[in-house]
């Protein structure tokens, strides 16, 4: 089944918020940031802004009824700057004015009096001065310190990886409509609509039911709009309920880009011992991530970074320490993978290192420690179903990776300018949030009188094709084509308490509850067909629309046993839930069984480097992957290839750069390198591997939207293995650029010095 928003994409038709038709007497809103990225706000002088014609209000923290506050994890967040101000574009003040022209205009005539403080713009920085967001953690197994005691060689080094710009599509955006008796309704670009209703009823002081958030779908979230996504709503309920007008608030794209947190940077010091058969026998490393201003996820996503810090690998002696550290930059936030790119690519560094110390390839010390069915991952779970080693060896077989080494090593005996690279990226990532609680989901259905099916559920729809599947699971229930089922708007009023779209869980979460409510309906309509047809219900199920018994069409069809059902009286609606079963974990042990299951999978990166000019290709990405059994391999393809991309970007050409006054320089397109289709491997190929998923996953396939990016790692490596051939060597650090290649060729850095990674 294609994806159900293929045509309205491609004409131009789809609707997101700037496109909701403009209602009488919206005013437009524009949101005024700090200048300064430490320091104390005295005086904010609006007389000049307030007279630009056009302009209704200018409000303030002051004018917030409720809890100035929109922290989710940590309460250290005020929606609007109070007097301190700790990063560069923290929201001061919002203009309402009648256009979005005007409102713009008018904030640029906003002053302020500011006494400027020293920013901390590293997070080593920050840890030494003790600025650390709620506490380190510490994930441990075995006994590390005797092990490298007893360890044949051991190596240690740093290393640090850049933030990521999420560049969805659509920038962050909302629009409140008040309605009556205090009620709002607001359409907002989020993957959290309960958040946002949450955080509203919390900064108005009102009930969460004077509020409904309504969600069609995004133009991309990517973890950007997990929980960055609310202070904008809520910044629009805000003006709404004050002025009693519809707000209208679309961030620009250099707003979006200054205003909104990254993906996390981080810094990290590794220790990694191996004895003589490459066996890795501990393993030991700190990171510093990169918190930004406030705690936002930091503590969510520094959890799943100790959650795959020894990545697909068993490692029987393994500890890691983790600190978020608050600097004076946005607030860094959810991000495909959500920490746990961070932690695998420390560990393939360290592998990378023992790799050149010991004289041999990464991939021989990786193959020499894949996880095995039933090895403990140092969070206590048992690998069930590990498919580390079926990942690899069909990539091995698929990708006829000998014959393709052999093609680099020839490649680079004819070529003194240009060098050829292979890397392995073997990934695993855990299914489930880490967040027990928030492993649930509910879903409503209608079947209309004539038969027509509407499903509502907590899913969000950012492209990633949730939607989609979700009209496939109630067709499949049914048994009834696609065509017949309508996915309506994601809404808090229709579907309560949900958890964001996000840890990759939405279709097999909102799929399980889904099927359960369409089997309620279901079930009902077939007693009472079973009693038209005056045969046993177990003989008779639907297909196609026909209701058949003993698999022979019975004349009746399922709008004609829909009408039937309502003439009877019975209920053709109801609504279910689901919570994953068996996930636990105990943050003070930090042991437990936090995921329903784990997906694997491995990629073979090849990279050409040109050594005059610093630049780069990726020729060929191999994956082998662990689909499960896929509900949709169009759409999950689609996933596995822009997922690669994404964090080929992430490892390569995409670097934010902040100054030391904590202001960022790339801020536009201009400055900022997003993968286009030059950058994009020529050629992507993807195996699906031929094994069923897991029960916890809805049909047994197994979650798509974050695992493939992880793949993106083997660019960096792949790089690197290039550069060796040139007899240069590259530092841990990521984003490795055209220039940062550029700079390993011409310097020719002596190995061993991982220079630049450490200070
Ligand atoms: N794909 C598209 N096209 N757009 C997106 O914003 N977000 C990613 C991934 N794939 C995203 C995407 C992220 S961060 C997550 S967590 C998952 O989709 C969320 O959707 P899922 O739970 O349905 O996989
Ligand atoms: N969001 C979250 C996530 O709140 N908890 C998680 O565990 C998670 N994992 C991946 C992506 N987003
Ligand atoms: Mo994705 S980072 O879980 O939104």
């Amino acid at each position: 089944m294609k994806h159900i928003d293929l045509t309205s994409h491609v004409t131009g038709t789809s609707q997101y918020v700037d496109d909701i038709p403009l209602a009488e007497g919206t005013l437009h809103a524009a949101v005024f940031g700090s200048p300064v990225a430490h320091g104390r706000l005295n005086q904010l002088q609006l007389a000049k802004a307030l007279a630009y014609p056009g302009v209704a209000a200018i409000l303030t923290s002051t004018d917030v009824p409720g809890d100035n506050q929109i922290g989710g994890i940590i309460p250290d967040e005020p929606l609007l700057a109070e007097s301190d101000l700790h990063f560069m574009g923290q929201p001061i003040a919002l203009v309402l004015a009648d256009s979005d022209f005007a409102a713009r205009e008018a904030r640029s005539l906003i002053e302020v009096a500011i006494e400027e403080l020293e920013p901390v713009v590293r997070p080593r920085e920050a840890y030494a001065k003790g600025l650390i967001i709620g506490r380190e953690r510490t994930f441990s197994m075995g006994d590390p310190d005797s092990a490298f005691a007893a360890a044949a060689h051991v190596f240690e080094g740093c290393g640090s990886c850049g933030g990521q710009e999420h560049l969805y599509i659509e920038t962050q955006g909302a629009y409140a409509f008040p309605t009556e008796s205090g009620h709002l309704r607001i359409v907002s670009s989020t993957q959290g609509p309960t958040a946002v209703q949450r955080t509203v009823a919390r900064v108005l002081g009102i009930p969460m039911h004077n509020i409904e958030v309504d969600v069609r779908r995004l133009g991309g979230g990517f973890g950007g709009k997990e929980d960055q996504a609310t202070p904008w709503a809520v910044m629009a309920a805000l003006a709404a309920q004050v002025l009693n007008r519809p707000i209208k608030l679309v961030l620009h794209r250099l707003d979006d880009m200054a205003m909104t947190g990254k993906r996390h940077p981080y810094e990290f010091d590794y220790r990694i011992g191996l004895d003589d058969a490459f066996k890795i026998v501990a393993y030991d490393v700190q990171f510093y991530q990169d918190a930004g201003a406030a705690a936002d996820l930091s503590p969510a996503v520094l959890e799943r970074t100790l959650f795959h810090f020894t990545n697909t690998y068993f490692v029987p002696h393994a500890r890691a320490r983790a600190a978020s550290c608050r600097t004076n930059v946005t607030p860094h936030t959810a991000f495909r993978g959500f920490g746990g790119p961070q932690g695998m690519f420390a560990i393939e560094c360290a592998i990378a290192h023992a790799a050149d110390e010991l004289g041999v390839t990464p991939k021989t010390i990786q193959a020499a420690n894949l996880l095995a069915e039933g090895d403990t991952f140092p969070y206590g779970q048992v690998a069930e179903h590990a498919r580390a080693k079926a990942c690899w060896a069909a990539l091995a077989e698929h990708a006829k990776l000998q014959e393709l080494e052999a093609s680099v090593r020839s490649y680079n005996q004819d070529h003194v300018l240009s060098k050829r690279g292979i890397a392995l990226m073997p990934i695993c990532f855990g299914i489930s949030f880490t967040k027990t609680h928030m492993n649930q989901a509910g879903a409503l259905v209608h079947v209309y009188q004539d038969g027509s099916v509407s499903i509502s559920t907590g899913a969000v729809e950012m492209g990633q094709g949730v939607s989609t599947k979700m009209v496939q699971v109630a067709a499949r229930e049914f048994g009834i084509p696609a065509s017949s089922v309508r996915i309506e708007t994601t809404n808090t009023t229709r579907v309560a308490n949900t958890s964001p779209s996000a840890a990759s869980a939405s279709a097999d979460l909102n799929g399980k509850a889904l099927q359960r409510a369409c089997a309620k309906v279901a079930g009902r309509m077939m007693d009472v067909a079973a009693s038209i047809l005056k045969c046993e219900r177990s003989l008779l199920r639907t297909q196609g629309n026909c209701v058949l018994r003993d698999n022979q069409p019975t004349g009746l069809n399922f709008h004609d046993l829909a009408s039937a059902c309502y003439l009877q009286r019975v209920n053709l609606s109801a609504f279910s839930h689901y919570a994953t079963p068996g996930v636990h974990f105990d943050a003070n042990q930090e042991q437990g069984h936090p995921f329903a299951y784990h997906v694997y999978g491995c990629a073979a990166v090849m990279a050409t480097v040109d050594g005059l000019r610093g630049t780069y290709e990726f020729d060929l990405v191999y994956i082998a992957h662990d689909f499960g059994s896929s509900i949709n391999p169009d759409v999950d393809l689609g996933q596995a290839e822009g997922g690669l991309v994404q964090g080929l970007g992430w490892m390569t050409c995409e670097e934010l750069y902040y100054d030391d006054r904590g202001r960022l320089r790339s801020n536009a397109l201009s400055t900022y390198k997003v993968p286009d289709v030059y950058a994009a491997p020529k050629e992507i190929i993807v195996d699906f591997l031929d094994l069923p998923g897991s029960p916890a996953a809805i049909y047994q396939s197994k979650a798509i939207g974050e695992p493939p990016l992880m793949y993106g790692i083997g660019g960096f490596f792949a790089i690197r293995e290039a550069l060796k051939a040139f007899g240069a060597y590259l530092p841990f650090v990521a984003p490795v650029t055209h220039e940062r290649v550029l700079m390993a060729v011409a310097q020719k850095v002596p190995f061993g010095k991982h220079a630049g990674a450490c200070e």
